[in-house]
């Protein structure tokens, strides 16, 4: 519900497109917290900045160029860090992660059950999530602030194409959703319908011990982006999905252990999902499982959304998850995958990306796998070339640190066609001489 005490800004009808002309997209990942330095200013962000966050957060549908979650980095967008990062005198762009943008240039919409005094003036206030997503349209933004949320989230609209519908942490906080039972964020139009949704945004959020993490039905061009998923009983994020862009996320440590199937790090049924820049470890099952099934008119909106065709899936790094490898191509509409540029590091299994009566064409180039043979695919049934068996030389990964150490081999050895723009951190590609493969580009400074 509206807190009415805190409304006094601009008509309701305004505040969307107004915040449109100066949101800036992602700057996700720097909601790990962690990293975020202090170079907000270096990015500049202001109103000249681009259009909307929401163009480049929509951008699952648009071409390669964009397969990070600093989207926005996209083409027309262009000013955003790659600018700050570049400064224009030739350099190699600095280290630095980007900073996130000041709440009052991405939020429209801002959930506080605190009544804190430093939210937005243009944005409206809610108490409750449900209350926020019930008020919210295409191109809004809702932020939550920092906390705790207890219960599951539904969003049950959507955005248009360039104006999609985001739900995010405030920039800067560590918002944390634990349900105590049912999924995490429920992305569906409504319940027992094949129905679609699409355009929207889920981007900055943890969520723990969720049944599934985030899990979708028969949504469109939707990116889910920086999240971190810990713990969920079943998939971190699942369901059926068609032009899903799964950038910059850390899952971890899904399902039970006595139970092999089904506890995915991405579990994930439909056409042209792009999986990037993700890590994904220590969970049950897959890292990605590709689950293709055939198409009912009864339970699915439409084609799109049954098989697994023309996924991309790269520069990922996938490691000790523990019953099974790291990617799985699951029956004959799973087809003309490209798995490029991963780092897949000791994960169970027999091997790292395994077929399962799989469909053909699929791509497998410039991966590092150790710990067990690339894949069991078919000689016909895919092209692979400059996969290396070699140790990736982790930070830490034992620790959960899976960057790379300084004398790593992955570092400049990635394939730079297809390679996002951006790592998990928001760094830009390449750092160095070329682009590293696996979710991150090494730094020197
Ligand atoms: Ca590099």
């Amino acid at each position: 519900m509206i807190d009415r005490a805190i409304t006094g800004g601009p008509a309701r009808s305004e505040t969307p497109r107004a915040l449109r002309n100066r949101i800036v997209p992602g700057a996700v990942t720097a909601m790990r917290l962690a990293g975020a330095a202090t170079s907000i200013a270096a990015c500049t962000l202001g109103d000249s900045i681009l259009a909307v966050g929401g163009a480049g957060d929509a951008s699952a549908d648009e071409t390669s160029h964009e397969t990070s979650h600093e989207t926005s980095h996209e083409t027309s967008h262009e000013t955003s860090h790659e600018t700050s990062h570049d400064s224009g005198d030739g350099h190699a762009p600095r280290c630095d992660a980007p900073q996130e943008p000041p709440p009052s240039a991405v939020c429209s919409l801002v959930v506080d059950r605190e009544g804190r005094a430093d939210n937005p003036a243009t944005a409206m206030r809610f108490v409750d999530v449900a209350g926020a997503v019930a008020s919210a349209g295409p191109g809004d933004v809702i932020c939550l602030r920092a906390g705790t949320y207890a219960h599951s989230i539904q969003l049950h609209r959507g955005g248009l194409e360039g104006a999609p519908l985001t739900l995010r942490n405030y920039p800067g906080e560590l918002v944390v959703v634990a349900p105590p039972g049912g999924d995490g964020i429920l992305i569906e139009l409504a319940d027992g319908l094949p129905a679609a949704i699409g355009w929207l945004v889920v981007r900055g959020l943890h969520i723990r011990g969720a049944t599934t993490g985030i899990r979708m039905t028969d949504a469109h061009d939707s990116v889910l982006a920086g999240n971190v998923i810990t713990e969920s009983d079943r998939s971190g994020i699942g369901g059926t999905g068609y032009r899903i862009r799964v950038d910059a996320n850390t899952i971890s440590g899904t399902g039970d252990e006595s139970d092999s199937n089904g506890m995915h790090g991405i579990n994930g049924t439909g056409a042209e999902w792009t999986v990037t820049n993700n890590v994904l470890n220590s969970n049950t099952a897959f890292g990605v499982h590709l689950a293709g099934g055939e198409f009912d008119p009864a339970v699915a909106a439409g084609p799109e959304f049954a098989g697994a065709a023309r996924w991309r899936i790269v520069n990922n790094t996938i490691a000790h998850n523990r019953n099974r490898g790291a990617v799985a191509l699951w029956r004959p509409s799973t087809s003309d995958a490209q798995i490029i540029n991963n780092i897949f590091a000791d994960n169970g299994g027999n091997v790292a990306i395994e077929d399962e009566g799989s469909g053909d064409g699929h791509v497998v180039r410039g991966n590092i796998f150790v710990g067990q043979p690339l894949t069991n695919l078919p000689a016909d049934r895919h092209t692979a070339d400059g996969n290396v068996d070699v140790d990736p030389q982790l930070v830490d990964a034992g620790a959960g640190d899976y960057r790379l150490q300084s004398d790593s081999p992955a570092i400049d050895a990635g394939l730079p066609e297809d390679a996002p723009p951006f790592d998990i951190d928001g760094r830009a590609r390449p750092q160095g001489a070329g682009i590293d493969v696996g979710a991150y580009e090494h730094c020197a400074d």
